[in-house]
């Protein structure tokens, strides 16, 4: 029975993060335009961020604050066509406090201001309005688009502040993963709060109590 009293708290653990779970959507290209909206969020450790792609064919990439316009080998969701009937998405798991920076990988979108940033400092030299401001004084054409259009399977390959959870699938408003994504392979750090791991620390639970 010991090993039961190291694994309870263990599942009580697991679980009340999982619960815990926010999702955040970023809706890339409302209404047409070169934008993520919104542009500069804040989110803990562990939650979603779910970037809903509505209109023209956009990226989701990584960078970071000193390279705007550059996939940094974190994640990249791949160039994601879609229109009003066929919303595409592409989801990360926030697994640090550091800042995550990122830009839109179509050409001239990031150097138009199409970025975003999750966890950005609100004052000091390294705001959300900054790495804008740094991104927009890009020059074309440098490094904007040939480093963005990879298919997305290589989120968190070194340690990068995020992991791509899915590229497809998830919709609105579920804050889980499917079991596709869970499945997938491609993450690096899979969502706690699939359906099946939830169903697995219920179990768990039922089989310790
Ligand atoms: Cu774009």
């Amino acid at each position: 029975m010991f090993s039961n009293l190291i694994a309870l708290p263990l599942l009580i653990t697991a679980l009340t993060s999982c619960l815990a779970q926010t999702t955040h959507t970023i809706t890339v290209g409302t209404n047409g335009t070169k934008t993520f909206t919104p542009t500069d969020i804040q989110a803990a450790i562990g939650d979603v961020v779910n970037f809903q792609f509505v209109t023209g064919n956009h990226t989701a990439t990584q960078s970071t604050f000193a390279v705007p316009c550059t996939n940094n080998g974190g994640f990249k969701s791949g160039f994601k066509p879609a229109s009003a009937n066929d919303i595409a998405t592409f989801a990360i798991m926030v697994n640090t406090t550091d800042p995550i920076w990122g830009y839109c990988g179509q050409v001239g979108h990031c150097q138009a201001g199409m970025v975003f940033a999750i966890n950005a400092p609100e004052t000091g030299n390294k705001t959300f309005a900054a790495f804008q401001s740094a991104a927009m004084s890009v020059s074309a054409g440098d490094g904007s688009n040939s480093s963005s259009s990879g298919s997305g399977t290589s989120a968190g390959a070194n340690g990068s502040s995020s992991s791509l959870i899915s590229s497809a699938g998830m919709s609105t408003g579920t804050g889980a993963a499917s079991s596709t994504a869970a499945s997938a392979g491609s993450a690096s750090t899979l969502l706690p709060c699939s359906a099946s791991m939830v169903g697995a620390l219920l179990a768990g639970f039922t089989w310790l109590l």
